[in-house]
């Protein structure tokens, strides 16, 4: 709560979006609670914050745990923010428990993991994975031309340790669910197995503006019906491939978007995501002969850049199963679920043995600012990490 009061939103949530002034006071904010802990704080050179407790053998590869700080434009006050807390809260416990762990304990909180300001979706965790450049992502730029790497520079949160180079023994992150299933079965505990794949195409429809009063009809080039027709595709592709596809468009822009002007130029994003890599590149496949299609027949130019991609998860045996086992341990009721949406594991299992703790949320509701958590499941979350964390690190004595 006290960290949902930096970057509030408009309708009870939270607007703090990355490299932004507000996520950086809530990086401040962060860091006191960490320090307050006891713990070291590293940065690197995508902002990402490594906060770090002693292991009694200080040359053992840590066990990772975190999640995210940044927000959707209209997020919740839990999503990323419970991994990142719970992080904290089981050094807080281990500290007050007096109890050591041979390996080191690093919370960590991952720079950019929305991808709603600055594309693509879990930004930094991508770099540290070796799967993105970082000299690229720091070009890439937000809807005012802002571009990312010199804005983590302006907020002051840019740091000098080389991305990547620390060794992580495991990763675990706790996130709420973002869907229904988890409340709908009455579950406390998602035990994450597989993380599904997901597929950004923003594309550029280029078409003519034009009055649209007195341009007869078979004249137009009509940017936005071109869009139209792409976003009906897209869902129409989806339903083809249920019960597991999804695909959506929640970015659009229209220029110049004026009420008695022909959109000459539409810009969006498609979001297309399968727990299955088959059937997202047939849907990516299905989508782009569509698209030219739609565009032929409308007499429109199209461009279309792939914005974000990482294929099907599968998260590491060895993780999943202390996971489970502390679900089982501690007695509460717990299923194997795929993950609908990506998070920074999803790249950090590409380098490390990975896994993640899922809670419910109430009616499966995220990225709205109506997201909320009961205590219960968020402590059953923290509870069952804490054990997860705490048997990879090993105690001692
Ligand atoms: O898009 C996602 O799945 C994540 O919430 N950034
Ligand atoms: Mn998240
Ligand atoms: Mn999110």
């Amino acid at each position: 709560m006290e960290m949902a009061k930096i970057g509030p939103g408009i309708a009870g949530g939270n607007n703090r979006q990355t490299v932004t002034d507000e996520d950086g006071e809530g990086r401040h904010l962060f860091k006191r609670w960490c320090e307050a802990a006891g713990l070291e704080m590293g940065l690197d050179e995508m902002g990402t914050m490594f906060a770090r407790r002693e292991g009694t053998d200080p040359d053992l590869p840590p066990v990772y745990v975190g999640s995210h700080l940044d927000t959707q434009p209209t997020g919740g006050k839990y999503d990323g923010v419970l991994g990142v807390l719970g992080g904290l809260e089981v050094v807080r416990s281990l500290n007050d428990l007096g109890i050591k762990t041979k390996h080191p304990i690093v919370v960590t909180n991952w720079t950019n993991e929305e991808g709603a300001r600055f594309a693509p979706a879990m930004m930094a965790s991508g770099v540290f994975a070796g799967v993105l450049d970082q000299a690229d992502v720091y070009e890439h730029v937000d809807k005012n031309g802002k571009k990312f790497g010199e804005e983590l520079e302006r907020i002051g949160w840019k740091g000098t340790e080389k991305v990547g180079e620390r060794k992580i023994h495991a990763f675990f992150e706790l996130h709420i669910e973002q869907g229904p299933i988890l409340e709908d079965e009455g579950i406390d505990i998602g035990v994450v197995t597989h993380g599904q794949g997901l597929k950004w195409l923003q594309v550029t429809l280029a078409g003519k503006e034009a009055h649209t009063g007195s341009t007869p009809m078979p004249k137009r080039r009509n940017a936005g019906l071109g869009m139209a027709r792409v976003i009906e595709l897209v869902h129409e592709i989806a339903m083809d491939y249920q019960p597991d596809a999804v695909g959506a468009v929640g970015h659009m822009e229209v220029y110049p978007n004026s009420r008695n002007i022909i959109a000459g130029r539409t810009v969006f994003t498609i979001d297309i995501r399968s727990p299955e890599k088959e059937v997202l590149d047939a849907m990516d496949g299905r989508i782009r002969e569509g698209i030219d299609t739609i565009c032929d027949a409308l007499d429109i130019k199209y461009k279309i850049e792939q914005v974000g991609h990482f294929d099907p998860v599968t998260f590491d045996k060895g993780c999943v199963k202390a996971v489970r086992d502390a679900a089982e341990r501690l007695g509460y009721t717990h299923r194997n679920i795929v993950s609908g949406a990506g998070h920074d594991a999803c790249w950090i299992n590409r380098v490390a043995p990975t896994a993640m703790v899922m809670c419910p949320c109430v009616d499966g509701l995220s990225h709205n600012e109506a997201e909320e958590i009961t205590k219960e499941w968020a402590a059953a979350g923290a509870d069952v990490l804490f054990h997860a964390v705490v048997e990879t690190a090993e105690i001692v004595g």
